[in-house]
């Protein structure tokens, strides 16, 4: 992108000229903020130019000062910004809660000592980078491929005081940036990010950014002294707050008052929603996305709350992304139970408002949600086939992010009618169905946590002083190994099947208890094949439906010893009580 829009804070600026000192940059389109505290400028970089400093100089009547602009070398794009596709499975980390690997920057030196306190589920923990770079060899050996870290943008170190139950709280989750250019300091620095995302690659694993482009948090300098007055949709005293009226974002009927609420409106008093309709607020933003990308090294980015922002911006965002790093995707988090909602917001098709987002990837919330519910018995089997032909509505299905769950929602074994062998089944099928699958960090062992903190304990073995460690095999309960070993074993399935990742999805027998289904690509054909009841089942498959002839052969590859013959054009299998089946047609 070039020229880039600087954005230089200071004061006194009104009438200010900009110049480029050196020859390979030049400066022009000053513009200035009403209290001369801002000034904007577009510099163009000569193709010529090599990496250093080029300052600026800034001058009034009433003085001149000199802005620092570097130009960087450019990370290797061959080992980087490699972006995320179905042959991948995401862990997600949040990182104050999964391992403090530096308890120095537990209390940075202007936070309270009360914002650094375990026992409080609100406040810093002291989960680090440091902490992830010294457990990524225990994520290879898990066998994901990708890890999605939570904001890593400096937020504030204070502590919220109210008479709410939400207080004493902090910032921990990194939600509410206070800049967005800068690396949170109870995490770590921009050294220390670099580091955990080479050492990542150099373990083939990828790193997903968790940006927010939406709002940035009430504690930003912009709130009392914005860059330009319609920098915020309104202000910290006059602003419309987000009723999350969701539906009126897809309707074509939808009034107009109802639709502005929603995406101009805060997300809550706490976080000042960004103006991207002001050009200058959409150039800093997708500025400050390419600038991650390249500054980092980054594989992918995880946008918070993306249907909240405009379908325009999305778009805008995904095409500049796409155009500087081809490989680049970016998976928008919208929370909707509603199929045609997350469809909606997906690239690769125009909306009935012409426009087409570009998104690579949504999160697939509406199975999510049916597969928790059959798994802890409250819905049939088939309600996991009755959800997925609404695949319809996608222009390619494969490209949705599924996931076990999130730091949002309850962990599965803390559902009304969770039971072990339930998340097993939530586990392997989400691992098996089309998609790239995203799995929280914690399932694998099992965890227990209600609503929002609750789904956020800490990962046991990552804090000094821990107790019980179950970053090893031998440390963990037989429980919590019985489900580390499962969601091990169905990930190393799935990387060892072309036609689990790449495969198109064929349905060949549901009912209340049992789910069967078909991965094919030219490679091979698998089949799934899942039982909740606490029966074995025997089902009939009808096999010439996926090319099986008279004679043909299924061998179980997992979870059972029953294969199959197929004989007048079916094949019946016999699955296991509260298992999942892996089998190879042959
Ligand atoms: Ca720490
Ligand atoms: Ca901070
Ligand atoms: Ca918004």
């Amino acid at each position: 992108m070039n020229p880039v829009r600087l954005l230089i804070r200071g004061k006194n600026l009104n009438g200010a000229r900009v110049k480029a000192t050196r020859p390979q940059t030049v400066a022009s389109g000053v513009r200035v903020n009403r209290n001369g505290t801002y000034l904007f400028i577009s510099v163009r970089i000569s193709p010529a130019a090599k990496p250093g400093e080029y300052p600026l100089v800034v001058e009034t009547t009433q003085g001149r000062a000199t802005v620092p602009f570097r130009l960087n070398t450019a990370l290797d794009a061959s080992q980087n910004f490699k972006g995320i596709t179905t042959d991948d499975v995401i862990y997600l980390i949040m990182t104050d809660r999964f391992s403090d690997g530096d308890p120095a920057n537990n209390s940075p030196a202007e936070a309270p000592a009360e914002a650094f306190n375990r026992r409080n589920p609100r406040a810093y923990h002291g989960g680090d980078l440091r902490g992830v770079i010294n457990h990524l060899q225990y994520l290879k050996e898990l066998g994901v491929t990708a890890i999605w870290l939570t904001p890593w943008y400096d937020n504030w170190n204070g502590i919220n005081k109210c008479d709410k139950p939400w207080c004493p709280s902090t910032y921990y989750h990194g939600y509410h940036a206070i800049d967005y250019y800068g690396v949170e300091d109870h995490f770590g620095d921009m050294k220390t990010l670099r580091e955990l995302i080479e050492k990542a690659h150099a373990l083939g694993l990828k790193v997903i950014q968790d940006q927010v482009a939406n709002h940035v948090g009430s504690r930003h300098p912009w709130v009392s002294d914005p860059p330009l007055d319609n920098w915020f949709h309104g202000t910290a005293q006059n602003h419309l707050l987000d009723k999350f009226q969701n539906s009126v974002l897809l309707s074509p009927h939808a009034n107009q008052e109802e639709v502005r609420n929603t995406l101009d409106g805060w997300f809550s008093d706490d976080m000042p929603d960004m103006n991207q309709e002001e050009p200058e607020v959409a150039r800093y933003e997708i500025q400050n996305s390419l600038w991650w990308v390249g500054t980092t090294g980054i594989d992918g980015i995880r946008q918070d709350t993306i249907q909240y922002l405009p379908r325009f911006f999305i778009r805008d965002l995904s095409n500049a992304v796409h155009a500087q790093y081809p490989r680049m995707w970016m998976v928008g988090e919208v929370f909707e139970r509603d199929a045609a909602q997350t469809a909606f917001f997906i690239g690769g098709h125009r909306g009935w408002d012409g426009i087409d987002t570009k998104l690579d990837s949504d999160f697939d919330f509406s199975l999510w949600n049916v597969s928790l519910d059959v798994f802890t018995n409250k819905k049939p089997m088939r309600a996991l086939r009755d959800q997925i032909k609404y695949d319809a509505l996608y222009p390619d299905p494969s490209k949705v992010t599924t996931l076990t769950n999130n730091h949002d929602t309850r962990r599965f074994m803390s559902i009304e009618g969770a039971t072990l062998e339930g998340a097993m089944l939530h586990t392997a099928f989400m691992l098996m169905v089309r998609g790239t699958p995203q799995l929280y960090s914690g399932e694998e062992i099992a965890m227990e946590g209600k609503d929002d903190p609750d789904n956020r304990r800490d990962f046991p073995g990552g804090f000094p002083a821990d107790k019980h460690n179950a970053f090893s095999a031998s440390q963990r309960t037989a429980d919590q190994q019985r489900m580390w070993q499962w969601t091990h074993d169905w990930i190393k399935l799935r990387q060892e099947h072309s036609a689990i990742r790449q495969g198109k999805l064929v349905d060949l027998f549901y009912d209340d208890d049992v789910y069967v289904f078909a991965r094919q690509n030219h490679a091979e054909t698998v089949m799934v094949a899942i039982n909740r009841s606490a029966m074995e089942k025997r089902v009939a498959i009808p096999a010439a439906a996926i090319g099986m002839v008279t004679g043909a052969k299924l061998l179980p590859l997992y979870g059972s010893r029953n294969g199959g013959t197929v004989a007048k054009s079916e094949t019946v299998v016999i699955v296991p009580a509260k298992m999942a089946v892996l089998y190879r047609i042959e």
